[in-house]
């Protein structure tokens, strides 16, 4: 084996020369790995004995695409878009031989080649609009051409990658290779193109597939008005459309050329950077400073679930979707029926969606035990906790756990504010406790708050992180403090939703500029759909609050078709009079100032007070780093990915302009403005929460 470059590796099979790609984990294409590839293909075309080049990842994959770490740095070698003229120009066949993944600038390294094999278990997929970007080194001109420009904006704008035989129906594998023996294989198939002397078939070169879109321009219109509650904000998606409209338009040069233009706007943007710091913020939450990654897990091979409502329900869901039996307790057989009829018919629900195959329904809910008794958790390794927000039966449950639960096993609560050690103290294992906080809906949504008690193992912290991950979820690492990171800050939020209305601003323009803000509902909007009476009573409320005031008039939210709006049968929200003349009351008792606001000063007033507490929460060592309460944000409550979460978004505004508002609102409304010391150092010292 001779080496080429550090990056690339060169071998002989016969006339095939077979060059692997061997730059770290996943083949990022970074400057060296292209040039390698570069001078590889030109050796390889230049020598006289070789016939057709195969190119296949070493190590878990083909490629995950562009070095996303080089974004936004001065160009270094060949770039991507060059790099892959010049392999579809080969006069030699150039094979592509996938597994694993094959991922934006990967993927589209392999639709430069004249040829792609994949074993089964590859994928494939241009996920660049992920990150505020499109596939700028080709992928929106070539793909059209070989899959058509329906199925083209599907891949690239839906960003998710698809299966090898998925791939291949669509044209874009041209052969399955067993899983085991993809060189050979590959290498096979590029003896065979030699000897039938087939074409160099060059993707630029087809046409035929784009006759979708000339024939029907309107097909991108139609895209765009289906996607856009779920493109609403973002920048990306608009311009990969734009690159596969130029596609069926345009010669293929100046497609590429206009694809180039658009990437380079994205690359340098706001969106775009927002989006590339989720993506390392995201894998920066499985790094805990004294739980090294090496530390033991504990086996969970049999999940309890405590609590058969609306979070036990789907909490149990995630369990069962990942094969881990679930053994689900409730104090009562009608609530256990109908908790499981829930669960039944969300998985129907999902099959009729074609979604999950009608057998997988029952597999999963074959792996669902329910009963009536504690003691039935005894064989469990992990039991959750799901019942109502109240210490005292919490704690009944944890004592009654302790005499129950195995050795080792795991005790979690799903409680979202309670405070994790006083649940613990009861036990004679405060080690094994800890909080595992699921957001509704539990099977949906994918944070995970997991909540660290005083006490709590080193081990079970990691246990509780990777099955975290395991059942799909991005679990994040707090501490214990009222509502942890997320509900903690949300209340920050609501608090000044609430005085802005007593001022006399309409909850409707509170929530408008929230939603415009690019979260997926304001403050009273959510209320209204999480119910109104949640922790409210008749007996303990006094009519004090606006809330109050509605659920005494039975408006509770959209499950009693009114709440802060009234809604119609169809649940759209208008606003509503009785709202306003509610508010006008209480604000009166009050004696609230009535003042107007301008949107502005609603975002701010709603928002700075959540970065604020965001600081406190890192001051107090709450959360580990500033871009794991992004995290929970992006994640728990819907923060538009593109403004990078809350703690993100205060840096870009700058430090020192954020303290500058916080000390106006202060001077005008007090103490719940007061800022931390944490951004009043940082400000002063020029930095941000990313200096941290
Ligand atoms: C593009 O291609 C644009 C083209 C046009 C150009 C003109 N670059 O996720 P993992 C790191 S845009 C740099 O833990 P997995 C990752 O940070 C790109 N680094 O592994 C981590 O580092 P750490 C389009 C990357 O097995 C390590 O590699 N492509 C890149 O759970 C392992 O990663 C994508 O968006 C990268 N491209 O998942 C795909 N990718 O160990 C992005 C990963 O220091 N990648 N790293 O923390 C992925 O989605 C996943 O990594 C995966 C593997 C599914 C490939």
């Amino acid at each position: 084996m001779t080496e080429v470059t550090p990056a690339v590796s060169e071998s002989r099979e016969g006339p095939v020369a077979v060059l692997t790609l061997q730059s770290g984990p996943v083949n990022a294409l970074s400057a060296a790995l292209r040039e390698g590839i570069r001078a590889a293909v030109e050796r390889a075309e230049a020598d006289q004995a070789v016939k057709a080049i195969v190119l296949i990842g070493g190590g878990r994959m083909f490629s995950a695409g562009a070095d996303i770490t080089e974004f936004g740095k001065p160009p270094r070698g060949i770039v991507l878009p060059d790099l892959l003229n010049r392999i579809e120009g080969a006069r030699k066949p150039v094979i592509a031989a996938i597994h694993g993944n094959a991922l934006g600038g990967g993927l589209e390294t392999a639709l430069a080649c004249h040829y792609r094999v994949a074993v089964p278990s590859a994928k494939l997929g241009l996920p660049e609009v992920k990150l505020g970007l499109l596939p700028g080194a080709g992928g929106t001109q070539r793909l059209p051409r070989i899959v058509g420009p329906r199925k083209a904006l599907e891949v690239i704008v839906g960003g998710a990658p698809i299966g090898a035989k998925q791939a291949a129906a669509m044209g874009l594998v041209d052969e399955i290779a067993p899983e085991d023996s993809l060189r050979a294989h590959a290498v096979a198939f590029a003896e065979r193109v030699v000897a039938e002397g087939r074409p160099l078939t060059r993707i630029r070169d087809r046409e035929d597939r784009l006759a979708e879109g000339r024939d029907d321009p309107g097909l991108f219109d139609a895209f765009r008005r289906e996607n856009a509650r779920r493109l609403r904000g973002f920048e990306a998606p608009e311009a990969c459309i734009a690159c596969v409209q130029a596609a069926c338009t345009l010669p293929f040069d100046q497609g590429l050329a206009f694809e180039r233009e658009q990437f380079l706007k994205l690359v340098s943007g706001s969106q775009s950077a927002a989006q590339r710091y989720v993506f390392f913020a995201e894998r920066q939450t499985a790094r805990i400073p004294d739980v090294p990654e090496d530390t033991p897990t504990r086996p969970i091979a049999k999940v309890g679930v405590i609590g058969a409502g609306t979070m036990g329900g789907g909490i149990s869901m995630n369990f069962l979707n990942a094969g881990i039996p679930v053994t689900i307790v409730e104090t009562k057989r009608e609530a256990l029926d109908r908790g499981l009829g829930i669960i039944r018919s969300n998985y129907e629900t999902t099959a009729r969606k074609g979604r999950l195959r009608p057998e997988d329904v029952e597999t999963r809910m074959g792996l669902l035990t329910d009963t009536l008794e504690l003691e039935a958790l005894k064989g469990c390794d992990l039991i959750i906790e799901a019942v109502f927000e109240d210490m005292g039966i919490k704690k009944d449950i944890f004592s009654r756990l302790d005499r129950i639960a195995k050795p080792g096993a795991i005790l979690a609560s799903n409680t979202s504010y309670l405070d994790i050690d006083e649940i613990a103290s009861v036990t004679s294992r405060p080690g094994d406790v800890i909080g595992m906080h699921f957001f509704s809906p539990a099977n949906v949504m994918r944070l995970l708050e997991v909540v660290r008690g005083a006490r709590t193992e080193r081990d079970v912290i990691a246990t509780a992180m990777q099955i975290g991950r395991t059942i799909g979820k991005i679990p994040v690492l707090v501490g214990v403090c009222h509502g942890f990171v997320g509900n903690r800050m949300l209340a920050e939020r609501q608090r000044e939703a609430n005085r802005l209305i007593l001022e006399g601003v309409k909850p409707w323009d509170v929530d408008r500029v929230i939603y415009e803000f690019g979260l997926p509902m304001g403050p009273f909007a959510m209320s209204d759909l999480a119910g109104l009476d949640i922790g409210w009573s008749r007996e303990t409320n006094k009519s004090e609050s606006v809330r109050d005031l509605l659920c005494e008039r039975d408006r509770r939210g959209q499950k009693t078709g009114a709440g802060f709006y009234d809604y119609d049968a169809k649940r759209n929200a208008m606003p509503s009079a009785v709202t306003e003349e509610i508010i006008a009351t209480v604000a009166e008792r009050q004696g609230v100032r009535r003042k107007a606001a301008s949107d502005q000063e609603i975002l701010e007033r709603c928002l700075y007070p959540m970065v604020n507490e965001g600081a406190k929460i890192l001051d107090e060592g709450k959360a580990i780093r500033a871009s794991d309460i992004d995290i929970v944000w992006i994640n728990g409550y819907g923060w538009p990915v593109y403004r990078g979460g809350p703690m993100y978004w205060a840096d870009s505004i700058g430090l020192p302009k954020v303290l500058e508002r916080l000390r106006a609102y202060e001077a005008e409304y007090g103490d719940a403005f007061k800022p931390s010391p944490l951004l009043e150092r940082l400000a002063a010292e020029g930095k941000g929460f990313k200096d941290l």
